[in-house]
């Protein structure tokens, strides 16, 4: 395998996870690169349901794994994960996990001005999970955030959480309305875990671009997906990060030239969880079928996801944004039972017929999408291993998502399963 990197080309949940963990098998490094505990990756592995936020899939596998500086990651959470991981017996040692020393920290003030803002925006909220992503983002881009390699040296870490404390205090108290956080609290609660921490700090750029020099192989696991791109996305309905493959580069310090291959994961109709315009959401009995069918709640809140229909427009806009070289859809078994399935070639919109994704959110809110229709084949395919035993109305359905993005498909998920999985070709 070449070095590859895994994007979700809709609004996340796609089901990266699942192919993340079985491509894991063939790479020797797995590398998350933006986003934090936002993120919710599952994988079922001999039935068994395993659901990482922080630390790359690939540790299932047994792969080494590295969070690059472009993550944020809540140092609280990391180790809850790593106790849970390790409990199931999966090694999480220092030796097995490597964290950027530019990654930057979620602290417990983030996580209650991200919680506030959303209260206070009331019915014009984001949606966001409220883990604190966007305000340490906002840290980060102000040049004023906590970062691992601070953690080296404590008398320069209290001075750094008490100067930023004083002005997120202020808005807390007198914007949100809210209570402070206690400095000497947040002190003591990083100073507690910072010698669990400490091994696990790496220069990740140098231990990637020393591997692949040795021949390893590096996989990126991309979060959320690419239509939740701050750059790219509905915004403001989006994440705070860049989510498109670009930002693997950038996001764990290796060069462009590195990546060869960029997979696109396609779910086989379309979801969203959280606010924003999404023009084939589904209201009605079609839509309970998909959610219930597909299981559609958040990984990370638990959260209903909304449910509509394919939505080629955004397929081939993250063929472009990505340059991706191939296409994985999944959860095409959750259509088993349809007569008819929708794919969403285009969007009306006051008379014209858009065929690009608008990068304005009323165009978005307001559009009507333009169907082809195309027959159900009413037959359960989740026991299928090979793709020419696929029913014909499933490989059609396919062969037009081939078409309309321009982009070959790789490979078809027809369960959560690792198992339940079809290599085409
Ligand atoms: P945030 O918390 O600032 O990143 O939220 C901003 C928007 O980004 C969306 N977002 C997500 N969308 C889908 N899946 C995500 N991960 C979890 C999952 C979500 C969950 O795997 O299901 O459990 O709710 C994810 N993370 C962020 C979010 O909904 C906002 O629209
Ligand atoms: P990610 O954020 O892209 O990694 O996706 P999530 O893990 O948040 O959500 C995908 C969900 O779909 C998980 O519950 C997976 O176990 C499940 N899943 C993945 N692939 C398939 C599939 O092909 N069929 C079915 N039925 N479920 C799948
Ligand atoms: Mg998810």
């Amino acid at each position: 395998m070449l070095n590859t990197v895994i994007i979700g080309t809709q609004w996340g949940d796609e089901g990266k996870g699942k192919i993340v963990d079985l491509l894991s098998e063939h790479a020797d490094y797995v590398v998350r690169f933006q986003g934090g505990n936002n993120a919710g990756h599952t994988m079922v592995v001999n039935g068994k349901t395993f659901i990482s936020h922080l630390i790359p899939s690939g540790i299932i596998q047994g792969k080494k794994c590295f969070i690059g500086n472009g993550v944020v990651v809540d140092p609280f959470v990391l180790l809850e994960e790593i106790d849970y991981l390790s409990s199931n017996e999966i090694d999480v040692s220092p030796d097995m996990l490597k964290i950027s020393d530019r990654a930057h920290m979620i602290m417990p003030y983030h996580k209650a001005i991200d919680k506030a803002r959303e209260e206070k925006k009331g019915d014009k909220k984001i949606g966001t999970t409220g883990r604190g992503i966007g305000p340490c983002y906002e840290d980060k881009a102000t040049r004023r955030g906590i970062r691992f390699c601070d953690l080296m040296n404590v008398d320069r870490l209290k001075e750094k959480i008490k100067t930023i404390l004083e002005e997120k205090n202020f808005y807390l108290e007198h914007y949100f309305n809210t209570t402070p956080i206690h400095c000497d609290q947040v002190i003591s609660q990083v100073m507690a875990i910072r010698d669990r921490l400490l091994p696990y700090i790496a220069d990740v750029s140098i231990a990637l671009h020393t591997g692949h020099q040795n021949g390893k192989t590096l996989l990126f696991e991309g979060a959320q997906g690419t239509h939740l791109d701050v750059e790219h996305g509905t915004y403001p309905f989006v994440t705070s990060s860049s989510t498109v493959a670009g930002n693997a580069a950038a996001g764990s310090g290796i060069g462009p030239k590195y990546l060869k291959e960029i997979i696109g994961i396609v779910k086989a109709y379309t979801t969203r969880v959280g606010e924003g315009p999404f023009p084939t959401e589904l209201f009605d009995g079609t839509g309970d079928i998909l959610q219930k069918t597909g299981a559609e709640f958040g990984a990370t809140t638990g959260r209903k996801r909304r449910c509509g229909w394919l939505d080629m427009v955004m397929i081939k806009n993250a063929a472009r944004l990505n340059s991706l070289t191939g296409l994985v859809i999944t959860k095409l078994d959750v259509l088993d039972d349809l007569d008819e399935i929708k794919i969403c070639v285009g969007y009306q919109d006051n008379g014209n017929t858009l065929y690009e994704f608008p990068s304005d959110i009323n165009t978005l809110t307001h559009c009507t999408p333009v169907y082809e229709t195309h027959p159900g084949w009413k037959q359960r395919i989740s026991d299928i291993t090979r793709y020419e035993d696929l029913p014909e109305n499933a490989k059609k359905y396919l062969d037009r998502m081939e078409a309309l993005s321009g982009v070959p498909i790789k490979i078809v998920s027809v369960g959560p399963g690792r198992e339940s999985t079809i290599i085409k070709e």
